[in-house]
C-alpha cells in the first residue's frame, strides 16, 4: 500500500484541471473558493507553482467591487445543481465579465493561505515575490467586507446564505427556515445521484436555499437590497474568524513586503474592532464559547458546533476564554467514544453524524482546531486532534466528512460524501509535515 502522504498527493494531482482543482470529481466539478485556499496549502508542500497558479485562478475572478465568488463556474457542466444559468452572476453591474460565477462568497481564508505558502515555500524571496503581485487583490476583497457587509458598522461582517457559511446544512440554520416559508420548487438534483441522499440535504431545505438567492437576484445581488431584505443574514464566527485571520497574515506579508504603511493601518484599526466586538458579541459565557448570531431576526442562536472553537485559530479569546472553550470542547465533543471533533455538538437532539455538516467531522475543522489549540498552547490535544485526523483517513479514505462516533470505524466505511475529496488531501499533506 502507497504511503498515506503519495496517496494524497495523487488526489490532489488528479483533481487538478490545469489552472484550479475541482474539490472531488462530479459532486463539485467546478472551482469553490474556500477549497481552493486550502488545497493551496497542499500543493505548497510539493508543487508550489500549481499552488501559486491555483491563487491567481481564483484571483482572477474577482469582481470589479473587490467581491470574491464561491463557485466559479469555468466550464459547462451539467453535474453540479444550482449551475451558472441558475446563480446569473452577470446580473450584477460589477461582476467579472470573464467568469460566469455564484453572486454569494465564501470563506475568506486567502490571506492566511498565502501566509502558510509563504512559511511552507523553500524558495523566501521567490514566494514573496509572487506574494507582493497578489497582495492587493486580497486587501481589496477585505475591503469588499468592511464596507458592504457590515451595516451596523460593528467589525463583523454578515452572511447572506447558508452557503457562504462553508457549513452549509447545520442544524443552527433550522431557526431561519422556520422564519421562512419559500415556494416549492421544480429543479432536478444532482448531489443526489452522487452522494447517498442521507448524507445530503432534504429537498425542502434546498427550497429554502434556492428562495434566498431568487431574492438576491430580484435585486441584481445589490449588497445594500440584499441587509435589507434578505431573511438569512448572520454574523458566523467561523467566517468572521476566518477574515481576522486573514487580517492577521496581511499585515505579516506587507511588513516582509515593505512600505504600504496606510494598508497595514487600516488592516490594523479593523483587527482591533473586529476583535472587540466578536468577543462582547458572540462569546456566549454559559455555553462557554463562541456563537453565531442572527443579524434579520436580532437574536444569538445558542448552539454549539465546530465553528464555536475556530476562533482559536485567528487568536481571538483570552487565555481564559479558551480554557473554558477547551473545557467544553472535551466534555461535549472529546469522549472517549468520539473523534474529534464533531461539526455540531454531539449532546444535542439534532446531532446527526452521518449528515453533511450536520454531525461529521470535517478535515478543513480539525486543521484549523489543530493549528488553534497549538496557538494557545494545548499542545495534547492538538496532538489529538492530529492523530484522530490521520485515523479518519487511513481507516476510510480521503472523504469529504467521517462518522464521529469510534464504534462506526470498524469496517471502513464511516467516510461520507464525496470521496478522493481535495482539501482532506491537502491538509493531511500539511498536518503530516507539522
Ligand atoms: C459544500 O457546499 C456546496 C455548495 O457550496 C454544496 O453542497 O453543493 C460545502 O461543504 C462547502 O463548504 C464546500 O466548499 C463545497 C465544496 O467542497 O461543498
Amino acid at each position: 500500500m502507497k504511503k498515506l502522504q503519495e496517496q494524497a498527493i495523487e488526489v490532489l494531482n488528479n483533481n487538478w484541471t490545469g489552472s484550479f482543482s475541482i474539490p472531488c470529481a462530479n459532486l463539485y466539478p467546478f472551482q469553490w473558493f474556500w477549497d481552493s485556499g486550502l488545497i493551496a496549502i497542499g500543493f505548497a508542500h510539493f508543487d508550489m507553482p500549481k499552488a501559486e497558479k491555483e491563487i491567481e485562478t481564483l484571483l482572477d475572478a474577482q469582481w470589479e467591487n473587490g467581491f470574491i465568488p464561491h463557485i466559479i463556474f469555468h466550464t459547462e457542466n451539467d453535474s453540479y445543481f444550482p449551475g451558472a444559468s441558475f446563480h446569473r452572476s452577470d446580473l450584477h453591474p460589477l461582476a467579472s465579465k470573464k467568469y460566469k460565477s455564484t453572486g454569494m462568497t465564501q470563506p475568506p481564508v486567502t490571506g492566511f493561505v498565502l501566509e502558510e505558502m509563504y512559511k511552507i515555500s523553500n524558495q523566501k524571496e521567490a514566494s514573496l515575490k509572487y506574494i507582493a503581485s497578489v497582495i492587493d487583490k486580497v486587501y481589496f476583497n477585505h475591503e469588499y467586507f468592511y464596507k458592504n457587509r457590515d451595516p451596523q458598522n460593528e467589525g463583523l461582517v454578515y452572511i447572506y446564505h447558508n452557503w457562504e457559511s462553508g457549513t452549509d446544512n447545520s442544524p443552527i440554520w433550522d431557526d431561519i427556515w422556520e422564519t421562512m416559508n419559500p415556494p416549492e420548487y421544480t429543479f432536478e438534483r444532482r448531489d443526489t445521484t452522487h452522494v447517498d441522499a442521507a448524507q445530503r440535504p432534504s429537498k425542502r431545505e434546498y427550497d429554502h436555499y434556492l428562495h434566498i438567492i431568487e431574492i438576491a437576484k430580484e435585486h441584481n445581488y445589490s449588497d445594500e437590497k440584499i441587509a435589507e431584505l434578505s431573511p438569512f443574514l448572520v454574523q458566523d464566527p467561523l467566517f468572521n474568524a476566518m477574515l481576522i485571520k486573514s487580517n492577521e497574515s496581511l499585515i505579516t506579508l506587507y511588513k516582509l513586503i515593505g512600505g504600504n504603511i496606510d494598508k497595514i493601518e487600516q488592516l490594523k484599526k479593523w483587527q482591533e474592532k473586529s476583535k472587540e466586538s466578536f468577543n462582547n458579541k458572540l462569546f456566549d459565557d454559559e455555553l462557554g464559547a463562541y456563537i453565531h448570531y442572527d443579524l434579520r431576526n436580532e437574536k444569538p442562536l445558542r448552539y454549539l458546533s465546530s465553528s464555536s472553537f475556530s476562533p482559536l485559530f485567528a487568536n481571538i479569546p483570552t487565555k481564559e476564554k479558551a480554557d473554558k472553550m477547551i473545557k467544553v470542547m472535551i466534555e461535549k465533543f472529546g469522549g472517549e467514544h468520539q473523534y474529534l471533533c464533531a461539526s455540531f455538538d454531539p449532546t444535542s437532539a439534532l446531532f446527526n453524524p452521518k449528515k453533511y455538516w450536520r454531525g461529521p467531522v470535517w478535515i478543513n475543522l480539525n486543521w484549523m482546531l489543530f493549528n488553534g489549540l497549538n496557538n494557545y498552547g494545548y499542545t495534547d490535544i492538538a496532538e489529538r486532534v492530529k492523530q484522530d485526523t490521520i485515523s479518519l483517513i487511513k481507516n476510510n479514505g480521503f472523504y469529504e466528512y467521517f462518522d464521529s462516533r469510534k464504534e462506526m470505524h470498524t469496517n471502513g466505511k464511516a467516510g461520507y460524501g464525496g470521496n478522493n475529496f481535495s482539501w482532506s488531501a491537502a491538509l493531511l499533506i500539511d498536518l503530516l509535515e507539522k
